[in-house]
């Protein structure tokens, strides 16, 4: 019997990138601090010349899929993590918003065989959001733990 399991010990050598929406911004800013402290400190160099690590910015969420798709299929990259903020509160569209951007990100990764983090936050107010982007806990933190633990799965997975 094989027993596989991801760990944080390699992330040093891990290509990541991470592709992050503008929109609500106060927040999407504050998943990045976050998964970039864990990155970081977890031996990941974050500087800005880093050749490890590369950050797209997209206007909204809608347009993560389409970026993380051109990303996760250079072959550059081991993992892709997605982060954005749908809040309901701010859009009568909320639904079509993160249907697509939910659906999307899962279908590019399984069409590349790329893990891509869903980092996207889908709250009903500002507050909620805010509250797991650093004024409760930071999830962009746990969405850097999660590239992390996929990417080195990955590497260990037969095939
Ligand atoms: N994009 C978000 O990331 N979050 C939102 O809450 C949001 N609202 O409220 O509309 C939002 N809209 C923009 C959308 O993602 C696209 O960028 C836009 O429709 C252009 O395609």
């Amino acid at each position: 019997m094989a027993s596989f399991e991801g760990n944080y010990t390699g992330a040093s050598g891990l290509q990541i990138a991470i592709v992050v929406a503008r929109f609500n911004d106060l927040v999407t800013g504050k998943l990045l601090s976050g998964c970039l402290d864990c990155l970081g400190r977890h031996g990941v160099d974050t500087s800005a010349t880093s050749t490890h690590l590369d950050i797209a910015w997209v206007p909204g969420s809608f347009e993560i899929p389409l970026v993380a798709q051109r990303l996760a299929s250079s072959g550059r990259y081991q993992v892709v993590i997605t982060l954005g903020a749908v809040i309901r509160g701010d859009t009568p569209h909320f639904d079509v918003v993160v249907a697509e951007v939910s659906k999307g990100v899962a279908a590019v990764s399984r069409s590349t065989g790329v893990p891509v983090i869903f980092g996207v936050l889908t709250t009903d107010t500002m507050q909620q959001a805010l509250e797991r982007a650093g004024i409760k806990s930071n999830l962009g933190w746990n969405y850097g733990m999660q590239a992390l633990e996929m990417g080195s799965l990955m590497a260990e997975l037969p095939g």
